[in-house]
């Protein structure tokens, strides 16, 4: 059977230029600096995201752990949000690898954190305390529904880490969405940071990869700290082939992403059973939790959406996340409307 796969938008394969230019990629040793197809694709990424540099890593994973092994001593505290994708789903790298403490705050609904409470989480300079080196923040923010940290925010947060001597880092997986979202320039977006890590494997189709984008010097340290986890890879350009067809191609479109999750969210919205978050959805995450009334939960009925060739991601009891990406075209929302119906 061919699914229609919204569990996310990483589960998305290579368009087939993207394999044609895989096929031809010029490649050389990447950990002696000379695989052609991964420095135009670090350039290509620093340039887009207007940064002094760039580095290709295997992973969203181990960009974001990079990065703040990069910036940050064994015992400082980052600030981040207890709904982070770096705090929940990262396998407590930076602690476990880095020795970083972090200092959660609440996410708020929009994705952002209050600027009161991140003032309230920087320690002062005592001895019994660990040393806040870092805030980061994630945007689109996933676990909040998919939603986009507004330009004004961004600044304003960015003010507050430099008035504060901190550093910020992004957590801008889906950071070409945001700037759909947004309206604005991804360069204008991410400014305000001092690093970001965005995913070629996510919405832009690319089947591994992500780049971390910041100054010269930054990008030094987390290139040791990617040979250190072990990411130095070798004729990488294979697979940043495909990255710059991403960047070419992909990020143009990410509009419709958006509007195909507002047509699944407006079709399942209709159906009696189904709850949509609130303001959701703004990019392309649509999520939605099971009315009372449904006597199944979530397990179940993502198990009779897949007998129907529908695969949901399963997010709690009675709670589901859907993403659209590239494969997923205007008959495939119609099918998982469809199959909603059918099965609710
Ligand atoms: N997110 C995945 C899962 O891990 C939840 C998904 O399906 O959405 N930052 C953000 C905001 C992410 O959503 C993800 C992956 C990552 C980082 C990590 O990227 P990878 O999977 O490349 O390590």
């Amino acid at each position: 059977m061919n699914f229609i796969d919204l569990r996310s938008d990483t589960v998305t394969q290579p368009t087939p230029e993207m394999r044609e230019a895989m096929a031809k990629a010029t490649v050389g040793d990447d950990v002696y600096g000379e695989d052609p197809s991964v420095n135009a694709l670090q350039e290509m990424a620093a340039e887009m995201l207007g940064k002094e540099a760039g580095l290709f890593v295997p992973s969203g994973t181990m960009g974001n752990l990079a990065s703040i092994l990069a910036h940050c001593n064994r015992g400082d505290e980052i600030i981040l949000g207890d709904l982070a994708h770096t705090f929940l789903y990262e396998a407590g790298g930076i602690a476990a690898l880095g020795g970083i403490h972090p200092h959660t705050i609440p996410n708020q609904p929009n994705g952002t954190l209050d600027p009161d409470d991140i003032q309230a989480a920087i320690r002062s300079d005592d001895a019994h305390l660990p040393i806040t080196k870092l805030i980061t923040l994630e945007n689109t923010h996933n676990r909040c529904g998919g939603a986009a940290l507004t330009l004004e925010y961004s600044q304003f947060i960015g003010e507050l880490a430099r008035e504060q001597g901190l550093i910020l880092h992004l957590d801008g997986a889906r950071i070409f969405n945001a700037a759909a979202v947004l309206d604005v320039s991804p360069a204008e977006l991410v400014a305000p940071v001092d690093s970001v890590t965005f995913c070629l494997s996510k919405g832009l189709c690319a089947p591994v990869g992500s780049v971390i984008c910041g100054e010269a010097e930054f990008i030094r340290k987390a290139h040791r700290m990617r040979k250190q986890l072990g990411g130095g890879m070798r004729q990488a350009g294979i697979l940043a082939a495909a990255g710059i067809v991403a960047l070419e191609t992909i990020v143009p479109r990410m509009a419709e992403d958006h509007h195909r999750a507002q047509a699944l969210a407006s079709g399942l919205t209709a159906l009696s059973g189904v709850i949509l978050d609130p303001g959701t959805p703004q990019s392309n995450m649509v999520y939605l939790t099971l009315a009372e009334e449904i006597i199944w939960d979530a397990p179940e009925v993502a198990q009779r959406l897949k007998e129907k060739g529908i695969l949901v991601g399963v997010v709690g009891d009675r709670r589901f996340r859907l993403v659209t990406h590239y494969w997923i075209d205007d008959v495939a929302v119609s099918q998982a409307v469809a199959a909603f119906q059918d099965v609710l």
